[in-house]
């Protein structure tokens, strides 16, 4: 992704549109894997943004984050074994470990700065989930992570991954998603973000797709980050335990729903039922 650096400004350029945020640089770094900025912003506290990518902000990441894990999570019975890929600023782990059935979540993130640099500026993000004895740090390449995972193992697969990229592009491939699926008990459930149906409409069809073919079940919720190109953005949940897709099984459900800024169970009933027409019909094809 190009960027463009105006005096205050940093903006996420995407084709002939910007997305941009003004604050001031706290640190840039290249890793091994892509140029890691954070900046303290005028509007949404502290951001993150990989190579040109805003990922999060410390004041906005909950209209992503809760978006991510409740719809799955809230829908399992005991939901012991989480894996996360990706989510290195800690927030998809943070939400996860408000269920106390969660007893150990794996996280797979592959570039260790990312944590390194979360832990030190993102605070607010993961907070104390870093200390929590039941997260493992895996820095690991996700696709490598499923492969090598027994079957049936995890009780859900949370992917919290970045837009396609050279590294990241598995995590949108067939294959993979056929690994997680083999990975996954019966009665757990996948959970991805799945772009934008504006920006990124391509890869937005081409997740929900294979994932439509792929599990028995399959359903994608809308609802907007502010600071990602459109605002408007999509998770999609997929499983293949058609009797408790996406019902609520949780017994401390009003407790989880309370905790939250953005996401509720009246906010998901409406947000699973937003599919733009554009994409339904296309989807249909
Ligand atoms: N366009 C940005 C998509 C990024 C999705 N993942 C964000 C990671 C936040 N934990």
């Amino acid at each position: 992704m190009e960027m463009n650096r105006n005096q205050n400004w940093i903006d996420e350029i995407y084709k002939n549109s910007r997305y941009g945020l003004k604050g001031k640089i706290i640190t840039k770094k290249k890793s091994n894997f892509q140029e890691i900025i954070i900046m303290e912003t005028e509007s949404y506290g502290k951001a993150l943004m990989l190579d040109g990518c805003w990922m999060t902000t410390d004041q906005g990441e909950k209209y992503y984050h809760e978006c991510l894990v409740h719809p799955a999570l809230s829908s399992l019975e005991n939901p012991s074994k989480v894996l996360i890929i990706g989510g290195g600023d800690g927030g998809t782990a943070r939400e996860c470990l408000k269920y106390k059935k969660v007893n150990n979540i794996d996280l797979v993130e592959i570039d260790e700065e990312v944590i390194n640099l979360s832990k030190k500026y993102l605070k607010e993000i993961g907070g104390k989930v870093w200390s929590d004895h039941k997260l493992t740090i895996n820095i690991k390449d996700g696709f490598e992570w499923v492969k090598n995972t027994q079957d049936n193992y995890y009780d859900a697969i949370i992917i919290d991954c970045s837009d396609p990229s050279n590294f990241a592009n598995t995590l949108f491939s067939y294959e993979f998603y056929l690994e997680c699926k083999r990975t996954i008990k019966d009665s757990g459930i996948l959970a991805t973000q799945s772009e934008s149906p504006e920006c990124f409409k391509e890869i937005h069809l081409h997740i929900s797709k294979l994932l439509k073919n792929l599990f028995k079940n399959s359903s994608t919720m809308y609802s907007f980050v502010p600071f990602y190109p459109s605002g408007i953005w999509s998770w999609t949940f997929a499983s293949d335990n058609a009797k408790e897709f996406l019902k609520v099984n949780c017994k401390e459900i009003k407790k989880i729903e309370k905790s939250c800024d953005v996401w509720n169970l009246n906010f998901q009933e409406g947000a699973f039922k937003m599919m733009p027409n554009k994409i339904s019909k296309e989807l249909l094809m």
